[in-house]
């Protein structure tokens, strides 16, 4: 059966083995046989440039350039944490960088996928980190400082994100419903499919006589989570660590 699958929140880091086995294992063995792959941001936990060329970003460059050599089209948004990842890496791997609200047609349904941070506008402390980090000037600045350095700045925000959102409240951290029905109505869709909130769910709701459906993928902490589409729906899955 013909299907498209799509994935996010995986954040991939050296600490993290076993979910790197678990994400190699699914290119390999399952993503082969998909008509394409959706990755939907936070592919990894960290991002500080195309340029850095370590061990364990090569293993991961190499597995979708495979999988892209063996012709299934790997399509990327950022996440909130892999913004930087730009052309560079698109033309290493063969993967397809997409806006950050894209509309698709998924077997004939049109579809919006997006990361889903732009939808969590009651995190006014991350929706400021937003705007500061995506300002081009400042990417360019940050880009060309010398890697060792941009290791330094990026663990330091990271310690004091992962402070912050210690202190804040689930409300905060989920999406805002007001803005998912705008991103729809601006998008002329009823369907969309995105992750970040690390709450997995297929949400169903009519509004003025119009089926609404919003696919929340999972966090790959635990478990991986995988969505799998064809033409007579989708259904998310999960897919196992193996311990050693
Ligand atoms: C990613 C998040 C760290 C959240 C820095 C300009 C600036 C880019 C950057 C550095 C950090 C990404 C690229 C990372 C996401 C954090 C902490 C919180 C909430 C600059 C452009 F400002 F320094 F000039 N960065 N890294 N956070 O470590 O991958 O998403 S990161
Ligand atoms: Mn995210």
């Amino acid at each position: 059966m013909p299907h498209t699958l799509f994935i996010a929140d995986l954040h991939l880091s050296p600490t993290r083995q076993d979910i790197t086995d678990c994400f190699l294992r699914f290119m390999s063995e399952e993503a082969v046989h998909a008509d394409a792959l959706y990755v939907l941001g936070d592919l990894f936990e960290a991002w500080i440039g195309d340029d850095d060329h370590s061990p364990f970003h090569q293993q991961i460059k190499t597995a979708f350039a495979t999988l892209t050599q063996q012709g299934v089209p790997v399509y990327f948004i950022h996440g909130n944490r892999d913004f930087l990842i730009g052309k560079r890496f698109a033309r290493e791997t063969g993967i397809t960088l997409l806006d950050e609200h894209t509309c698709i047609d998924l077997y004939g349904t049109p579809t919006l996928i997006l990361h889903g941070d732009t939808l969590c506008l009651a995190d006014a402390d991350y929706q400021a980190f937003r705007r500061k980090v995506h300002q081009r000037w400042l990417q360019h600045v940050f880009l060309c400082l010398p890697l060792a350095l941009r290791r330094r700045i990026a663990a330091k925000m990271r310690a004091g994100s992962a402070n912050a959102n210690q202190q804040k409240s689930s409300t905060i951290m989920d999406v805002t419903p007001q803005e998912v029905q705008r991103q729809l109505d601006n998008a002329g869709v009823v369907n969309m499919i995105h992750g970040h909130t690390h709450r997995p769910h297929v949400h169903q709701w009519c509004d003025q006589g119009h089926d609404y459906q919003r696919i929340v993928l999972g966090d790959w902490y635990q478990h991986g989570s995988v969505l799998v589409c064809g033409p007579q729906g989708c259904d998310l899955q999960t897919r196992d660590f193996i311990h050693h």
